[in-house]
This record gives structure tokens, sequence and C-alpha cells, in this order.
């Protein structure tokens, strides 16, 4: 989130796009209807289904799942036409604003609704509502990113925010609500494949500054992996690993996936979930670290699989961050409970029995305040450098010394301090940052201009053009010694520069200056490291309209994508509508959680919602000769298919069906309660909707596209 949660309380506006805010995030619907009930913001909300959040729109808009860039990139279009662009912001803070605008212009209101399913006249409305109340705080959520073009949908969901010139802005901003209660925390630690923490990328360099850090030798690091070269290569991604034990599609890897450790991870949650069963039942040693038996766990009728039950998050503590960027110190409540053991002591016992504890914990004695002080000497790309436990804890103690408005501290221990200083946090003394990108503050106090990064100039494909990317004079922080653009900052400490500079006296130099470490430069509207430079729509894998597909065909399939063959083009079946006339989206509801083993194994949640379910609009099961509550079956164009009750409903329109993926410990119509550790079974177990979910993964992050495939109804 480029804001917080509470700063959208300063929203005039806002949209929500792929987000059902009120059963996923339920906290913040307080701020989102504060600024609705006080400041009389209109509430849009663009989904498939009529949300618990759409019940709260002003503007309820019914989009086709899988054409959220078209309607996005159409709204920039009539915001154009219109002249609502704020101009003086595009002409100092923003690059590629020309060739974006010419993409843009093929995508009328008209266009829009013949393949997007929304009225033209609803797109101008929109258009309209966001130009007359700025700013406009922009929520996106899984519904606009899992998807095959998920990553040019939220560049688009960007270039909406810059044209109406709403980032660095109280009130606006890209707003994307996350997951797991720490989910920004493991994603700035880069518990990924493609990069070391703090996105500091896989190149050797990267490798040498995170050695620095560890105070470990880099070849050593080196010495640890088969060849050199596959330390710089990408690993798998979650939602494909199975692929590297089954290999159905050609992997790059000099040997099978042989062994997995699933930790924390709900297993039901990963698509194409029939054949990561079959994988399960292939893998040589399968550990599964978790509070609950997952329903892997279930899966697994094998002797190699080993099931270590964790503490929960109430058994434990350490540094966590928040959705709003903000580090917060998770106190223990309790000791584990029952035999069960805490993440830190089952990665000890890891790392001592693989013999490197020596190298792994050498700064690492006081655990888990050394984790973080780690995490504060090294990840300085996203200022994680000031936040020592000490300021965290101090946060936590004092939290009730914090504005609810601004986050900022009023007097006490704490004063001046933005409530867990939402990184980046450059120094001991420095408040964190608030809002980014924005111009008003001193970097010293949380201000920040756009971060330089991709060089000082470009010349476009698209134009020819030449263009600047530094900001324009006369656009910079209070106090800045420079009065516009100025590139990162490097060589204060010879060899190095603001990110891997150890001793920091190169960040605290720029904040010295009232300047930001990373430069002063303009926001891209064109990224030239995607296979769409500029967003442009591309009809889903699986598509309920083939008329579509020559206009819009995907991408060319993909080999080595994250070691991994992908299908995009040869997957583009045009046939298969007629055989799968239904829309399938997936997501969730507010009783359970995930891939459920939580949820599903607590009483009181269990009894809120017992049953898996999809919803189907009444007049598709009358159609169907289906009625409400009866059992159905849903089948995929993959052959996976689940046994569920219909859950008659107007919040899904005729063509689309919805189901939760939260439930699990079914396969197929069979169920596998008998399977789990004996007194370990869920209250509730149901059929995993990821049975059902279709092949296809997003072009660059490779996520899963859960939510726009296709299926078939019939009645069981
Ligand atoms: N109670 C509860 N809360 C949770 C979670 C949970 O499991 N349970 N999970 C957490 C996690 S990990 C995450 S990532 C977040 C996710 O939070 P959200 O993304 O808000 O949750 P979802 O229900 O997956 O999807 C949101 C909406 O996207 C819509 N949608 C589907 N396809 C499309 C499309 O093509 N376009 C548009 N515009 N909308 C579409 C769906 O109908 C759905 O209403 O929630 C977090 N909070
Ligand atoms: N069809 C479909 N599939 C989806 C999605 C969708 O919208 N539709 N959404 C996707 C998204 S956004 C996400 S994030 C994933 C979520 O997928 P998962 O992350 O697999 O889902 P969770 O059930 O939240 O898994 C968390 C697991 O961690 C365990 N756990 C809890 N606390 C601790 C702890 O302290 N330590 C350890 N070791 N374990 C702990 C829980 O018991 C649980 O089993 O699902 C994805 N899959
Ligand atoms: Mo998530």
């Amino acid at each position: 989130m480029t804001n917080s949660l509470n700063d959208m309380r300063h929203a005039e506006s806002l949209i929500f796009i792929g987000s059902n805010a009120a059963e996923a995030h339920p906290v913040s619907m307080q701020h989102i209807l504060h600024a609705k009930e006080v400041n009389n913001a209109p509430v849009i909300v663009v989904d498939p289904r009529r949300t618990k959040l759409a019940a709260k729109a002003d503007e309820f808009v019914r989009i086709r799942p899988g054409t959220d860039c078209i309607f996005i990139m159409g709204l920039v279009n009539e915001v154009i036409q219109k002249g609502w662009q704020d101009k003086e912001f595009i002409r100092t803070r923003v690059a590629g604003y020309p060739e974006m605008a010419e993409v843009a212009a093929k995508y009328t209101p008209e266009e829009v609704e013949n393949v997007t399913g929304i009225p033209a006249a609803q797109t101008r409305k929109v258009a309209k509502i966001l130009a007359m109340n700025r700013p406009t705080s922009l929520t996106w959520c899984m519904g606009g990113t899992q998807h095959s073009i998920g990553s040019s949908i939220t560049r688009a969901f960007c270039i909406l925010q810059l044209v109406l010139g709403n980032m660095g802005k109280s009130g606006g901003g890209t707003n994307i609500f996350r997951g797991h209660d720490n989910v920004q925390g493991a994603t700035d630690m880069c518990v990924l494949s493609h990069t070391l923490p703090g996105y500091y990328g896989l190149s050797d360099g990267s490798w040498k500054h995170w050695c620095r850090v560890w105070d470990v030798n880099y070849d050593y690091i080196k010495g640890r992996f088969k060849e050199k070269k596959w330390m710089n290569a990408k690993g798998f991604t979650l939602s494909r690993w199975y692929e590297g034990v089954l290999q159905n599609d050609k992997i790059e890897q000099y040997t099978p996936i042989k062994a997995m450790i699933q930790w924390g991870c709900g297993s039901n949650s990963n698509s194409q979930y029939d054949r990561v069963v079959e994988a399960y039942k292939k893998l040589e040693l399968f550990v599964i670290v978790d509070p609950f038996p997952t329903m892997a766990a279930a899966t697994c009728t094998t002797d190699n699989v080993y099931i270590l039950p964790c503490a929960s998050q109430y058994e434990t503590s350490g540094s966590v961050t928040s959705t709003s960027r903000q580090i917060q110190w998770r106190y223990k409540i309790v000791d584990p409970v029952s035999g069960s053991r805490d993440d830190y002591s089952i990665m000890r016992d890891l790392v001592d029995r693989l013999g490197f504890a020596d190298q792994f914990y050498k700064n690492i004695k006081e655990v888990p305040e050394d984790i973080t002080r780690e995490i504060n000497r090294g990840t300085l790309t996203i200022g994680y450098n000031g936040q020592t436990p000490e300021r965290i804890k101090k946060h936590m103690d004092n939290w009730h010394t914090f504005d609810i408005e601004t986050l900022q501290a009023k007097g006490g221990p704490c004063d001046g301090d933005y409530f867990g200083m939402p990184w980046p946090c450059w120094t001991e003394q420095h408040p964190g940052t608030p809002i980014l990108y924005d111009i008003s503050k001193p970097v010293a106090e949380g201000g920040l201009p756009f971060r330089n990064r991709f060089g000082l100039e470009h010349k476009y494909i698209q134009s020819g053009r030449t263009e600047n990317l530094l900001a324009a004079k006369g656009v910079y922080n209070p106090g800045s010694e420079v009065k516009g653009g100025y590139p990162e900052f490097k060589d204060i400490v010879p060899g190095t520069n603001w990110k891997t500079d150890l001793s920091q006296k190169t960040i605290k130099e720029a904040i010295k200056r009232g300047m930001a470490p990373f430069g002063n430069a303009r926001a891209r509207c064109v990224v030239w490291n995607f296979p769409d430079q500029i967003p442009i729509h591309r009809e889903p894998l699986h598509t309920p309209r083939p008329d579509l597909i020559q206009n819009y065909p995907t991408y060319e399939d993909k080999p080595n994508q994250y070691r991994v063959f992908t299908r995009f083009k040869s997957e583009q079946n045009p046939d298969l509508a007629s055989k799968f006339p239904f829309v399938l989206t997936t997501g969730r509801m507010v009783e359970h959680m995930g891939a459920g083993a939580e949820t599903r194994s607590n009483k009181y949640l269990s009894e809120l919602k017992s049953e898996m379910y999809a919803e189907i609009n009444p007049v598709t099961g009358n159609n169907l000769g289906v009625r409400n509550g009866e059992m159905i079956w849903i089948e995929s164009p993959e052959g996976g298919k689940v046994k569920v009750k219909a859950f008659f409903t107007e919040r899904v329109d005729e063509k689309t069906i919805f189901m939760p993926f939260h439930f699990g410990g079914v396969l197929m119509g069979e169920s596998l309660a008998g399977n789990y550790p004996a007194g370990h079974e869920p209250y509730v177990i149901g059929e995993p909707a990821n049975v059902c979910t279709n092949y296809g993964y997003d072009i660059v992050t490779q996520i899963q596209a859960t939510k726009d495939g296709l299926c078939n109804v019939s009645r069981a």
C-alpha cells in the first residue's frame, strides 16, 4: 500500500477492484465507512459478484472476470478525452504518458462494454465520479491479480492513479490490501524464488551484499550450489512446484524435485490440486510444518511424510509487517501447547542437522531480536533500517499515544513517529513514511519523491522519443538541496551506493541534504521490462468469448518460466466455451481463512459455515433442473471435478459460478477424513475448489489464474 488503512479516512472517493474488503479485510471497513459517511465519499465496487462490500457501494460495476485491464484503460481514456487528467502532475512527475495515452485511446467506452459487459454509460459515469471527487483511494486485491494478465492489470491501476494525480497524496494512492497478517513482511523478506531479501535480486552483487550482512564468505555460499549458474537462476514457484516432480511439462533443472517441506502452507490453496496430490505421492520425502495437519497430510498415505506440529503466532514473538508497511512486535501470549514447538526452534534443529549452524547463526544470538537487527542491517532498499526491536516494542507499548487520523504520536515517548515506522524508515531518528511519494513533507519527516530506478533517460520503441526520467525542475521535497529531479546517491563511500553501503553513511548524507537516497524521478506509464510495456487487454486462456481471441490473443507459450514450460497460446482453445459454458471464479468468505486448516478446525467458525457450496444464479439453476441446496458436480476442462451444494443467489450473474477455496479433506467426491492423524480431523471438510480452477498463470509473476476459468455444471 502506498498509503495506509487509516489514511483512507481522507479519501474523497474510493474505488475497489477485485476486493471484497467486507469479508477479507473487515478491520479496514471502519476507515472505509468513515470516508463514506463523514466525507460523503462515493464508493465504487468493481466485481463480477455483488459482494458484501458491494452492498456498501454507491456504484456497483459488474465486470466479466479477467477483463479489468480494458475497463481501467477505458477509464484512463475517458478521463483524457474529457480533459480531466492532472496535467501538471503528468508534466512534472510522470514518464511515458503520450505513448500510454495512444494505447488507451483504443479502449472507448463502447469497446469496454463489448469486452467487459459494463455498459458504456457506466464507464463514463465512473470516470466522472473519480474526476470530480479527488483524491480517490484505489484498492485492488486478488480479483485484479489472479489472471494471466494480472501484472498488466495492476500496472493499469497505477496508471489511472497517475493520470488523476492521486499519488503521494493523503486520501489517494494505490492501496493493495495484503493477505496474511505478515504477508507484507514475508514479501519484503522475499520468501520468493526470484530474489534475495529486500528485493535485491539474484545478481552476484546482491549475493555479495547479503554475504557481507550475514558475515559469511561469498565463496562458501557459492560452494553450496551445484554450479554457479543456479545461484543466479530463478527457482520454481509455489504455484507450479508439482511440475518439478511430475515433469509433464518440460522443466529446466538438473534434477526433478525429490523432497518438499511445506512450512505454513495450506496445500489445497494450490490450483491444479489433483496434480499436486499426484506429486505428493511421488516425493521421496515430504515434511509439513504447521499447527494443524493440512489437507496434504490427508492425501498422503505413503510413509515418507512427517508432520511437525508447530506453535501458532500466540505462542511465539517477533517483528511482523502489516499491510500498511507498519512494523509491529508480536508478543508471546502463552508457551507452545501440546508438545508443539515454535518455527524458530524447528528451524534451529534443521540447520543444526544440516551442519551449517555456525554460519547461519553467526550474528544471531538473541532470538528473535537479532533477526530483526539483521533485517535492519541489510534491507536498505526499502528502508528497514530504522525499526530496531527497541523502537518497535516502544510503539507497541504506547500505541494509545498515536493519532487514528494521521498515525502520528502526539507527545509521549514516541512523539513525532508514525505508528509502526512504516517503511522506508531511513534512520533510527526517522519517523517512518506514512504515505509513499509525498513531496509535501521533508524526507527527514516522512516525505519522498518517486524513485529513480531505471536509468536517467529512455528511448521509447513506441514513438522513438527519448525522455529524461528525472522529475521536472521545481518538483522536490521541502528542504531539498537540489530543486528538481536527481539520480540515486552513490560513491559517498567509494564503490558503494545507498543500497549497499552497510555503514549507512550514504543514506544519512542524503537525508541531511533533504534528499531521498534513491533519487527523485518520474513514475513510469511504460514498463519496458514487461512483456506488454503498456497494459493491453488479452483474453483469459479459457475464455467464454472465443470471438474475442483474434483481437485480444494471449501470449506465446513461455519456456523456462521459473524453471517450467508454461502454456499460453497453445492453451487458448476457442472450442472450450461450448463444452464448458460457465465462468468459474473463486475467492473468500469472512468465516474461513486460506486453505482452511485452521478455521475448519475451530468449532465456532465451523458452526458458522459448515459446508462447501457454489454460488449459482437461480435462473441458471432452474435451467439446469437443479434445486437450491441440491448437490451439483462442477467440472473443469482439465478433468478435475467437485461435488458441492448449490447455493442460489443473485450475487452472481447467470453465466458465473463462484466457489470459496477454503474447503478440503474431500477429493472428487471421496472423503479423506479417515486419513488425518487420529483425533486431528477438522470439524468441517469439503471439496477443494482448486481441483476445478483452470490451468493458467500470470506472464510475469506466475500467480495462478484462479479467478477466470471455465467450468460445466450438472446435477449430482
Ligand atoms: N476471512 C478471510 N480473510 C482473508 C483471507 C481469507 O482466506 N479469509 N485471505 C487473506 C488473503 S491471503 C488475501 S490475498 C486477501 C484477498 O482478499 P480479496 O482479494 O478481497 O478476496 P477474494 O475473495 O479472493 O477476491 C476478491 C473479489 O474478487 C472478485 N473477482 C473475481 N474475479 C474478478 C475479476 O476478474 N475482476 C474483478 N474486478 N474482481 C474479481 C471476487 O468475486 C471477490 O469478491 O484476503 C485476506 N483476508
Ligand atoms: N482458488 C483459489 N486459490 C487460491 C486463492 C484464491 O483466491 N482462489 N488465493 C491464493 C492466495 S492469495 C493465497 S495467499 C493462498 C493462501 O494459501 P495458503 O497460505 O496455503 O493458505 P493458508 O490456509 O492461509 O495457509 C497457512 C497455513 O499456515 C498455518 N500456520 C498458521 N500459523 C502458523 C505459524 O505460526 N507457523 C507455521 N509454520 N504455520 C502456521 C495454518 O495452519 C495454515 O495451514 O491461496 C491461494 N489460492
Ligand atoms: Mo493471499
